[in-house]
């Protein structure tokens, strides 16, 4: 399997409800290594371009809201198939369906608030990690 590097961030709610060890330690466990981790204040402008592709959805103002509303802790995690495997660790984007056992299903109930974001694809991969790590 191709070794992937994948964009997380994990939201403002989970570090506030003290949730980013058991986070990473989900990752950890799986096999997937952490290559970056940084804590940030995502400001609106980058909010904005980073979820760009829902800005004319009723709920993009809420989805800014929430992704700025406090420190967020953004990385690149690396592994064989790692965008995919991330993906299912995360769970569905609707906490509702997400099975328990999944990082949205074992600790979100409702969006914008489902704790974690993660690249979709090795293209949005790319262009996150060089939109949030690209000046390092
Ligand atoms: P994912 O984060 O699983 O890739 P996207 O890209 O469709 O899903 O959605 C981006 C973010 O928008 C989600 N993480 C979630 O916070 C928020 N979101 C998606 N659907 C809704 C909704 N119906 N109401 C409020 N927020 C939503």
């Amino acid at each position: 399997m191709q070794v992937e590097q994948t964009f997380i961030i994990i939201k403002p709610e989970a570090v506030a409800r003290g949730l980013v060890g058991e986070i990473l330690s989900r990752f950890e466990r799986k096999g997937l290594t952490i290559r970056r981790l940084a804590v940030r204040q995502i400001e609106p402008e980058l909010a904005k371009v980073h979820y760009g592709h829902h800005a004319d959805k009723p709920f993009f103002g809420e989805l800014i809201e929430a992704i700025t509303a406090g420190p967020v802790v953004m990385g690149v995690l690396e592994g064989p198939g790692a965008i995919a495997h991330v993906r299912n660790l995360i769970g569905a984007t609707d906490p509702l369906k997400a099975a328990p056992g999944t990082i949205r299903g074992d600790f979100a109930l409702q969006n914008p608030y489902n704790m974690v974001h993660a690249s979709d694809s090795p293209e949005t991969a790319r262009a996150e990690i060089a939109r949030f790590f690209g000046d390092e």
